[in-house]
């Protein structure tokens, strides 16, 4: 008898708890674009949780809730601080996108208000931490259809501009590419056709989300 009517007493709460606020508030973040490439996995987050990668870092926030009606009016907060107490920016959308692009830490939010009743939720917080830039550049590489090291590739984290491009020992131009396909790398050839071992010359112009300004001028020797 007692447990009875402790169950019916916590079923009383829980319905009040529903109907104070919204049971669903839970959006996602979906990651869009990161280092400026689309990554192979869609990977998603909730509220509470926290990712750290690379920038540019783009997310779609979606409000996600199960049923929408015109009384509701949604407000995103990003912020510098865990606490919200400066925004530095705020969007009145269901869902919306952003991109962060600079180094440290960013702290998103949803706060639905029913306009009827005045009742406010707020969801859990989103951290989004973009790491420290770093950009490497190797001097070697053997494109002999090995398996081994055959394609250059600089490894690197949260730049927001990268440009490479490769030249013989004439000063000819013979690859060039950029942020957008940085993953690419060089294979070796130029002109459809594999140049021959030796040594050739880069020159890299990149810029970090921290505001590191990478400039390197350098050797590829190519071995087969
Ligand atoms: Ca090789």
């Amino acid at each position: 008898m007692e447990i009875r009517n402790y169950r019916y007493f916590l079923s009383v709460i829980l319905l009040l708890s529903c109907a104070s606020g919204w049971a669903q508030l839970n959006p996602v973040a979906t990651l869009l674009q990161e280092n400026g490439a689309i990554p192979e996995d869609s990977y998603q987050m909730y509220g509470g949780d926290s990712y750290t990668g690379s920038a540019p870092l783009e997310f779609y926030f979606a409000a996600n809730m199960e049923e929408v009606n015109p009384s509701l009016r949604f407000e995103w907060n990003f912020s510098d601080d865990a606490d919200f107490s400066t925004i530095f920016l705020t969007r009145f959308d269901e869902n919306t996108t952003y991109t962060f692009d600079n180094a440290g830490t960013s702290y998103v939010r949803l706060q639905v208000t029913d306009l009827d009743t005045e009742i406010t939720d707020i969801s859990e917080t989103f951290t989004i931490i973009v790491s420290e830039s770093e950009l490497k550049i190797p001097n070697a590489f053997s494109p002999n259809d090995d398996g081994i090291n055959d394609i250059f590739q600089v490894t690197y984290k949260s730049l927001v501009k990268f440009e490479a491009t490769v030249f013989n020992r004439w000063g000819q131009k013979l690859y060039h590419w950029n942020l957008a396909n940085i993953d690419e790398g060089w294979d070796g050839t130029a002109h459809g056709k594999q140049v021959p071992a030796g040594v050739y010359y880069i020159v890299v112009k990149a810029l970090g989300a921290d505001g590191v300004v990478y400039n390197h001028r350098g050797d590829i020797n190519i071995l087969r």
